[in-house]
């Protein structure tokens, strides 16, 4: 039994799950997982591809790498895909969800080459990572939120500290 949660925050690249993750491993005590990190410095990659500009995942390397972590519980894990963590580990998968003309700037901005914006802005106009995360884990536990100003971002922030509360009083030994 864990007695800390595991959170996902999913979300096509630029949607905001890196700030959503840092804002709330400050305010709830819940460790930042960025898988991205993770990939890259533990070494669960089958190289990098040049063209898209990201990491080739090897998802097995990947989740051996952060069992331990993940069985323990307390993490946020930062992810654009959610279908690969065994549902065991997981207690909410936060979606979050972004209006094309925000995410194309947010996109523009990193300099992605054109292939991968067109690719994430596909994604997002067609729910890809919610269907991922509905297909994935029992409905109770999948929220999608949306991401495009601030205020969202906060008021998303105060939800997930409310879940969290909650989880930790419901849970409590
Ligand atoms: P991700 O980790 O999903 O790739 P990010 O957290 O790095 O996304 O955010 C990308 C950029 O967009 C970054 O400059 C912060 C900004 N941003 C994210 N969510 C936002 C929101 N709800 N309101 C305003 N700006 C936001």
């Amino acid at each position: 039994m864990r007695t800390q949660p595991n959170i996902i925050i999913t979300g096509t690249p630029g949607v905001g799950k890196t700030t959503h993750c840092e804002t709330l491993a400050q305010s709830t005590g819940l460790k930042h997982l960025s898988v991205n990190e993770v990939v890259k410095e533990r070494g669960c990659h089958d190289g990098y591809d040049e063209e898209l500009k990201s990491w080739i995942v090897d998802e097995d390397k990947l989740l051996d790498a952060i069992e331990d972590e993940a069985k323990q519980g307390g993490y946020i894990i930062d992810w654009h895909a959610c279908d690969l963590f065994p549902k065991s580990w997981i207690d909410l998968v936060v979606v979050l969800r972004v209006d094309s003309e925000q995410l194309y700037d947010r996109l523009k901005s990193r300099d992605y080459p054109e292939a991968k914006l067109q690719e994430n802005l596909d994604s997002e106009i067609m729910q890809v990572l919610l269907q991922e995360a509905r297909d994935s884990y029992d409905e109770e536990i999948v929220v999608e939120l949306s991401s495009n100003t601030t205020d969202d971002m906060e008021s998303n922030v105060e939800r997930i500290e409310g879940w969290v509360k909650q989880w930790r009083e419901d849970n409590a030994q």
